[in-house]
């Protein structure tokens, strides 16, 4: 062959080459356009190959423009960290590191925060197809409100240096420090200080003490981001946490939206998932929050896709800002602690809204050994509703507040007040459909005598006038249900 012919071979091997593998001139970019367009289906998310997200938009057949959001020179630095602590590892304590005094400030573990690098490094424990994920390329921007009494000095800055590490610059607005009227020094001028090399941080404080809740109201009052995004004063945020949020808001306004609440061990600082970790929000009768798992009927195609929850955990979610004051934000008359997350949770779905929690977003939050701030004297945490029916029979008002139930001990036994203990047993009673209040322990009913003012356990009767109670707002099939197992 020629030494002209070879060369022109080689130019045209080494072009076709180029035009088959180059990702974004070449066949290769028009294929996967085009497999992008039909295997997407409206408002859903993609699943991408690997190395496919550099910087690239892929269009919907929604016609919105997506784009693959993680930070791959911040996860790059992370993967090089070495240390105590790094990379969510337990940090290594030694028997004088438990002491009590570590602990009393905080309720966690305030040598150990101190011991750890303020921007240390986190597993990245998200569904595998998270690494794959792409968002809408144009996303709302967020201020990121974080109330705080008397916060530990560490473990406030390493929230705040995890979020500007682990979050695109463009999408925060702003981040609204609001300081509950602490009286800890190191949360006075030395936090302005420290600061300053934040542009977008701001602080803000409260002329007293009003509690978290009307804390979180003032820093939403002052934001200015379409977005509020609440976290609590001890977190770490995790790999690209923001634009899933950011991208369920984006879809649908009317969203209120949680990342996965992950466990920072109070003793050691290990990061980890939460036990049985994707789970939905509910509550008990005692109005204290769980976690339970995800119904089979509700169980998802793809498990790393937002799914909706009921109730949420508190703290830590993001929600259109103009929407949360349609929703007439919290009720201001909530006090210090609790109860907050129940009212903006009926009000979402009341007000035709709804409530997801995302998998691809992951957020730490140190969960305490104990409370370790005060509760001013004479508040009272647990006014909210409550409910008409339960095993046990507490006199007084209806709120349940009171610590006495109905007690006996045997069949013929007075009845009388004892600390309730919510363990059943002698205080455990059967509304029955006969109207008699049944105790299955001692196999009797509650009788009284008028004329005496006096209530005692007696041989059921259901004709006898004197076993007849009045019952309101029953719910049968609760009823039937807690009767058939005890019974049982
Ligand atoms: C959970 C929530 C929390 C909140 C709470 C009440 C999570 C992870 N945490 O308890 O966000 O919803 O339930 O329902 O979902 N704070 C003040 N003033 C106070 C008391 C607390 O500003 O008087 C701050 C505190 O510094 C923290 C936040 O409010 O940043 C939440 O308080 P917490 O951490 O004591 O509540 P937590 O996590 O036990
Ligand atoms: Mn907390």
């Amino acid at each position: 062959m020629k030494r002209k012919q070879k060369r022109f071979l080689q130019m045209t091997l080494l072009f076709t080459a180029a035009l088959i593998f180059l990702p974004d001139v070449g066949l290769w970019s028009l294929y996967k356009d085009k497999h992008l367009e039909k295997s997407a289906e409206p408002g859903e998310q993609q699943t991408l190959p690997l190395g496919m997200g550099d910087g690239q938009l892929f269009t919907w057949t929604d016609g919105l423009k997506r784009k693959d959001w993680h930070d791959y020179e911040s996860i790059q630095k992370d993967a090089m960290r070495s240390g105590k602590g790094e990379h969510g590892k337990p940090y290594p304590l030694t028997e004088e590191d438990h002491d009590d005094s570590a602990y009393r400030e905080n309720g966690f573990n305030i040598f150990v925060s101190n011991n750890i690098a303020l921007e240390r490094s986190l597993p990245d424990i998200r569904h595998p197809n998270c690494k794959h994920k792409v968002y809408l390329e144009k996303l709302p921007n967020t201020s990121i409100i974080i109330p705080f009494h008397n916060e530990g000095w560490t473990s406030l800055l390493r929230t705040i240096h995890s979020i500007i590490n682990r979050t695109p610059d463009s999408l925060i607005a702003e981040i609204i420090l609001v300081d509950d009227f602490s009286d800890r020094e190191h949360l006075k001028e030395k936090l302005e200080e420290y600061m300053v090399r934040f542009a977008k941080v701001r602080i803000v404080r409260t002329k007293k003490r009003e509690g978290l809740i009307r804390t979180r109201l003032l820093g939403a009052s002052l934001a200015r981001g379409e977005v509020l995004t609440f976290l609590d004063s001890h977190c770490e945020v995790n790999v690209n946490w923001l634009p899933p949020l950011l991208n369920q808001i984006a879809l649908n306004h009317k969203t209120i939206v949680c990342p996965m609440i992950d466990v920072i061990d109070h003793n050691h600082f290990g990061y980890e998932a939460q036990a049985g970790d994707a789970m939905r929000g509910a509550f008990d009768w005692e109005m204290y929050y769980k976690r339970i798992p995800i119904p089979p009927e509700l169980q998802r195609a793809d498990p790393s896709d937002p799914f909706e929850s009921p109730v949420m955990a508190g703290g830590l979610f993001a929600v259109n800002r103009k929407w949360f004051w349609e929703l007439g934000g919290y009720d201001p008359g909530l006090e210090i602690w609790g109860g907050e997350q129940y009212e903006i949770s009926f009000k979402v779905w009341m007000c035709g809204g709804g409530m997801f929690d995302v998998p691809c977003s992951r957020v730490g939050h140190i969960y305490r050994k104990y409370v370790p701030y005060k509760v001013p004297s004479g508040t009272s945490l647990a006014r909210l509703f409550t409910f008409g029916w339960r095993e046990d029979i507490r006199p007084g008002e209806p709120l349940h507040t009171r610590k006495f139930c109905f007690d006996a001990i045997s069949h013929s036994s007075p009845v009388t007040l004892y600390d309730c203990h919510g363990m059943k047993g002698n205080q455990h009673w059967s509304y029955r459909k006969d109207k008699t209040l049944f105790h299955p322990v001692s196999n009797s009913c509650i009788d009284c005598n008028p004329a005496e003012k006096k209530i005692f356990m007696n041989r059921c009767d259901p004709l006898s006038e004197t076993q007849q109670w009045m019952f309101e707002h029953i719910n049968m099939t609760v009823l039937e249900k807690f009767n058939s197992k005890a019974s049982s």
